[in-house]
Parts: C-alpha cells; sequence; structure tokens
C-alpha cells in the first residue's frame, strides 16, 4: 500500500510538472505588449523555478515518507511531538524565499505606480461601473471636465455625470472602447463610481483595482499594435461575467484620426479582439455552430417523443 501510495504521488508530480516545462504556452499569460511587462514575466518565471523546485522535493519526499514509514503489521505507532530545529529551518527558508521575492519584484510594481508619469505622456481616465467601462480622454485642452455625482446617469449618456456648464468639458471625449497610441506612455486615472472594479489586460501585465472615492494613478507604454481584450477581475455584482472592453494600440495617425472623430474612427475600425464575438449585440449575434443546432435538434426531438 505504501509502493502504491508513492507511485500515485510522484506520477501526479511528474506528470503536471511535466506539463509546465514541456508546454508552457498552456500555463503563460499571452503575448506582451508594454515595455514594462518582460520584466513582470521574467519575474513570475523566478516565481515559477523556485515554487516548482520547492513543490517537487516536498512530493517527492511525502512519498518517499509515505513508502518508508508504511505499517509494517507490527511496530507500535509513537507519537512525536515534531522536531524544532527542523520547524525553525524550514520557517525561516520559506520567509526568506517569501521576503526575497517580494524585494525582487517590488521595484517593477512601484515603478508603475509610484513614480510619476514622465512629462507629455497621453492622458486617459479609465472608469468602472456596474457592468461597463468608459474611458474618457481630456481633449485639447488637456483638461478633464468637471464631474458632479448628481449627473451620473447611463440612461441619458452622461454616466460619468460630466458637468456641460465647465468648459473644460466641452472637447472630453467618452468611449467604450479603450484606444491607445503605440509607444507613448499614458498617464492613467483610475476610477470606480459604485463598488470595486479591477482593470486587468492581460497583453499589457497590467491589472490594477478601481475603488470608489480613490482616484488610481499609474503609467505604462504599450509597445505592440493590436486589439485586445480588458476584463474586470474583481467579482463585482451578477453581471461582472459580462463587464469587460475593447483596447486597440494603434499607430499615431490612426490614433489622431481616432480623436478627431471617435465615433466615425471606431465604426470603421471596429475592435476587433480575441474574443470580439462575445462582446457583439445579441441581436448581431451569430447562429449557434452546426454541432450545437443538431445537439438541440436532438433534444427537441427527444422531448417531442416523451
Ligand atoms: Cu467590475
Amino acid at each position: 500500500m505504501g509502493l502504491a501510495l508513492l507511485l500515485v504521488v510522484w506520477l501526479i508530480t511528474f506528470v503536471s510538472t511535466y506539463f509546465f516545462i514541456a508546454h508552457p504556452s498552456w500555463m503563460w499569460l499571452p503575448p506582451v505588449a508594454t515595455t514594462y511587462g518582460p520584466q513582470i514575466d521574467s519575474q513570475f518565471t523566478y516565481t515559477y523555478i523556485a515554487m516548482g523546485i520547492v513543490f517537487v522535493a516536498a512530493q517527492v519526499a511525502l512519498g518517499l515518507f509515505a513508502w518508508k514509514y508504511r505499517d509494517r503489521g507490527h511496530a507500535a505507532a509513537y507519537y512525536s511531538h515534531g522536531n524544532i530545529r527542523l520547524e525553525a529551518v524550514w520557517t525561516i527558508l520559506t520567509a526568506i524565499l517569501f521576503v526575497g521575492l517580494n524585494l525582487m519584484g517590488q521595484h517593477i510594481w512601484a515603478q508603475a505606480r509610484f513614480q510619476g508619469p514622465s512629462p507629455g505622456s497621453e492622458q486617459v481616465e479609465i472608469t468602472g461601473m456596474q457592468f461597463q467601462w468608459y474611458f474618457r480622454y481630456p481633449g485639447s485642452d488637456g483638461k478633464y471636465g468637471r464631474t458632479l455625482a448628481k449627473l451620473e446617469d447611463p440612461s441619458t449618456g452622461n454616466a460619468l455625470g460630466i458637468d456641460p456648464d465647465d468648459p473644460a468639458a466641452k472637447d472630453d471625449i467618452v468611449s467604450s472602447t479603450l484606444v491607445l497610441p503605440v509607444n507613448r506612455e499614458l498617464d492613467v486615472t483610475l476610477k470606480a463610481l459604485d463598488v470595486i472594479h479591477d482593470f486587468f489586460v492581460p497583453e499589457f501585465r497590467f491589472k490594477q483595482d478601481a475603488v470608489p472615492g480613490l482616484l488610481i494613478h499609474m503609467h505604462f507604454t504599450p509597445n505592440r499594435i493590436g486589439d485586445y481584450e480588458i476584463d474586470c477581475a474583481e467579482l463585482c455584482g451578477s453581471g461582472h461575467y459580462k463587464m469587460r472592453a475593447g483596447v486597440k494600440v494603434v499607430s499615431e495617425a490612426d490614433y489622431q484620426a481616432f480623436l478627431k472623430a471617435p465615433q466615425q474612427w471606431l465604426t470603421e475600425h471596429p475592435w476587433n479582439g480575441p474574443m470580439s464575438r462575445g462582446l457583439m449585440q445579441e441581436s448581431e449575434a451569430k447562429p449557434p455552430a452546426p454541432a450545437l443546432q443538431l445537439a438541440m435538434r436532438h433534444h427537441q426531438s427527444q422531448a417531442e417523443n416523451h
């Protein structure tokens, strides 16, 4: 029995470890699209390697001990209080590993949040609201117009509560797709109007909570043209699953064309990311795939027969 347990533990350990080593793309994030992304990736790699070694060593020992201390039918069991020295050693080693990984990673995390953006970076405000993202650009004056809570009303098309009497609001652009210029640093202000949401774009390696009452600043530079998906990564209510939006990283010329006529530009260049079919309106959605239609018909005929 001890030997069977050893084999099962080792088999699960080596098969699961094999997939991480042989097929990293199955476990891994999509190709990176920001300048600071590779640093996050190398941090992930250090963590994976360190944790992988600990995992394999612990599981190999577990299997070995299950076999070594198997029931031999005669020896009486004895109670152990443990080994203080051993416990101290592995607690200290774990603490060193944990604190060390944090120290290695903290500057990467902090540089996008605590250091200010460079002057001339492009401003964009990202607001999460159950269950939609809104993106606002300050327009040619470089200033966001004032917002008032009493004016927040998605049904009037003014979900952000922008005050029309503020001159700075006149040229503000609000979009439901995030359009960003490639190779330009972004000065992002993150907001939430109701509950905590979380702005996450896997390709950007960027994930940050949006908290009601806080203006969270962060900055990063997208460096690959393409269409990506924004997911809300905070369970924020019953419609959380559909709280996503498209982000388009485009050339400088395209970006300027978008700022000039946002609606028209987005109609001509609709977002075409990996999940774009899911973002379509229901009326636009395609009929189910043939296999699914077949299954539905089969189900109907079964129902009729009964
Ligand atoms: Cu959300």
